[in-house]
């Protein structure tokens, strides 16, 4: 552990008593300026550290999501041991991309993303201070197209699992990628992948997994300001972003099995169809082709939505070039 860290933790450890430079210098067996430089990048990073002149430094309650603090509170068996944490950056997902050297089960984490992204090019707002931006870099042995998008609706339950474990309430799946609460996004699912070019061999895969904790419905750009929410509006809970971080790359290890995709696929699918609030719901289904009214009806075996047209065909739809449109209520 780097210096930096030695000293949080012993700032940690301090059970609210006010440590001073020099007890921190000797116990660490570095002088007090390299104290006081790192107490400064620790304040850079985030962390609320009070320094009263001639007794010492108190560490507050912070807000932090470092990779110090994803990584004391995980215990998984390999996702998120290759941690990266930036502070900002463009993209998690475009980092993941670019970034050929990361190894299987790498988590790319951000505090803000300048420009995140959702499907289609789409925009994903990802301020400062407002939520967790990360991608997880899976490069699977066996893998068909088809499970790709299952990979998807994997990262979405992980996520309902854990908004429900840290508040209490369970939030909702809308098909494919987004996640709700009270009808309004609180997060939304990009899975990349990158095949090469000869072999059509899939080489990796990025999930990239966007939630708003912390914003309120003001705080949100003008054109998603009805359809946003975040945890906080929803729940009126306050989560550490390093506990949602933490406890949403377990979850996501929960269920996923290299080779397998969830173990039990047709249990899996259950979960994620429970999780489902717009079945039995009149949606318009937007393609690139055309834009209709349908009934959703459910879920199939490959996770495909199965939807009822005007003219009582049912007709399964694929992720990829389709996207719903509620009503609204
Ligand atoms: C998504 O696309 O919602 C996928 C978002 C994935 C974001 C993660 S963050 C980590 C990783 N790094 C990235 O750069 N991306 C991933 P889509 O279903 O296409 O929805 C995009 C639409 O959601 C936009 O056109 C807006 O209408 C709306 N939107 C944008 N930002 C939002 C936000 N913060 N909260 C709720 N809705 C938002």
């Amino acid at each position: 552990m780097t210096t930096k860290y030695q000293i949080l933790q012993l700032l940690e450890q301090s059970g609210g008593r006010l440590l001073s430079g020099g007890e921190i210098a000797e116990r660490l067996s570095i002088s007090r300026t390299a104290v006081w430089k790192q107490i400064s990048a620790l304040q850079q990073e985030g962390y609320q550290i009070t320094a009263e002149p001639s007794k010492g430094y108190l560490l507050k309650d912070s807000e932090v999501i470092s990779a110090y603090e994803i990584q004391k509170r995980l215990q998984t068996h390999t996702l998120g041991h290759d941690l990266r944490y930036f502070p900002v950056i463009d993209s998690t997902n475009t980092y993941a991309k670019n970034t050929p050297d990361l190894p299987d089960g790498a988590v790319v984490v951000a505090s803000q993303q300048t420009n995140g992204i959702g499907r289609l090019s789409r925009k994903f707002y990802s301020p400062e201070k407002a939520g967790v931006y990360l991608s997880i870099l899976l490069r699977p042995h066996m893998i068909a197209m088809a499970d790709i998008s299952t990979i998807t609706l994997l990262a979405a339950v992980a996520v309902v699992d854990t908004v429900e474990q840290l508040t209490g309430v369970r939030p909702q799946i809308k098909w494919t990628n987004d996640v709700y609460m009270n009808r309004r996004k609180i997060c939304g699912i990009l899975t990349e992948a990158s095949i090469e070019g000869e072999s059509g061999m899939i080489q990796s895969i990025i999930v990239g997994i966007g939630i708003n904790l912390y914003q309120s419905y003001e705080d949100f750009d003008p054109s998603i300001r009805d359809i946003a929410g975040s945890v906080l509006t929803e729940t009126g809970k306050r989560i550490h972003p390093a506990d949602y971080a933490a406890a949403l790359i377990k979850n996501f290890e929960k269920y996923y099995v290299d080779g397998q995709f969830p173990k039990n696929k047709k249990e899996f699918l259950k979960i994620y169809r429970d999780a489902l609030f717009f079945l039995g719901e009149t949606v318009q289904v937007v393609s690139f082709k055309e834009t209709y009214p349908a009934v959703a009806v459910d879920i199939n075996e490959q996770g495909e939505l199965v939807v009822r047209r005007e003219d009582g065909c049912l007709v399964a739809l694929n992720s990829g070039e389709i996207s719903l449109k509620l009503q609204r209520k």
